[in-house]
């Protein structure tokens, strides 16, 4: 209830920032992108990972300007990094329903100056419950300029295959429970490689979340799968590390 009044409030005070997780492929080890991951620097509280407050915000409709904060800080930070390094950016169901969340979008690219196939938006499954027509023809005219669209979490959840059949998509990201089990439970690995057979189906790439281990990048490797992110590579970043971090790497 208390946090509720200050997050109308926190997004005027400038409380939120964003932090940056890097994502590598896993052949070469290059870092291909980096997630912005929202943080709510609360006066009294302390800094707030998005679970604790990103649901209240979906509650009170604050998501929209929220979001739209998120999308344009993230394009503006992410033109300051290296050519063609890109930035993924999570986006919530609701946001859909903002009638100017593409024109919003392709705006932020524009004043960023940021190639639009440099941005990779991330939905999950939970999205599959709004609006499906809606939702398709957003996604699709952003695909026509370029941007990338990713579905996160993927494997828990209402799955349904079908919607990748049904939907724009680019890329799959494998949720990172499975990378957690993977080595002690084969039927963990059986499922990793799955969702990279699918993705080969369906000519998305895949990316595998929580990656702690040499061992686990190996594995994955083996099995495949184009991308990696987790705390082996690093954990999320401040924005003015990321630069740093790509100068730095390998
Ligand atoms: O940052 P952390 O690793 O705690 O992220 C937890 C969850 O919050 C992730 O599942 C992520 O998708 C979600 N999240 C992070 N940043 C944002 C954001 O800007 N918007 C939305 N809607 N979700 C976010
Ligand atoms: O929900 P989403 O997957 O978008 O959010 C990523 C979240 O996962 C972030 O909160 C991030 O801090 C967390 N995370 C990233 N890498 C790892 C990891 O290797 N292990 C664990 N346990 N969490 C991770
Ligand atoms: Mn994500
Ligand atoms: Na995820």
């Amino acid at each position: 209830v208390e946090l509720e009044r200050d997050l109308s409030r926190a997004l005027a005070d400038g409380e939120f920032y964003l932090e940056y997780q890097p994502i590598v492929g896993v052949e070469t080890g290059a870092v291909r992108s980096f997630e912005a991951l929202l943080r709510w620097d609360h006066p009294d509280r302390g800094v707030l990972p998005p679970p604790l407050f990103v649901p209240l915000a979906e509650r009170t409709g604050l998501i929209v300007p929220l979001g739209r904060w998120v999308m344009r800080q993230a394009c503006l930070e992410a033109a300051k990094w290296p050519s063609p390094t890109g930035v993924a950016v999570n986006v919530a169901g609701d946001q859909f329903k903002d009638r100017t969340f593409v024109s919003h979008v392709l705006s932020c690219l524009r004043e960023a100056r940021l190639a639009p196939g440099r941005l990779t938006i991330e939905i999950t499954e939970s999205i599959f419950t709004i609006d499906i027509e809606a939702l398709s023809e957003s996604l699709a005219e952003l695909r026509s300029y370029g941007v990338r669209i990713a579905l996160d979490d993927f494997g828990t959840g209402f799955s349904s295959i079908n919607n990748l059949k049904s939907f724009p998509l680019d890329q799959l990201k494998i949720d990172r429970s499975f990378a957690r089990e993977m080595l002690a439970d084969s039927r963990d690995a059986e499922l990793v490689e799955l969702i990279r057979r699918l993705g080969d189906t369906f000519r998305v790439s895949t990316t595998i979340e929580g990656i702690e281990t040499e061992g686990q990048l190996e594995f994955i490797r083996a099995l495949g799968v184009a991308e990696a992110q987790g705390f082996l590579i690093s954990r999320p970043i401040p924005a003015d590390q990321v630069g740093e971090f790509c100068q730095q790497w390998r």
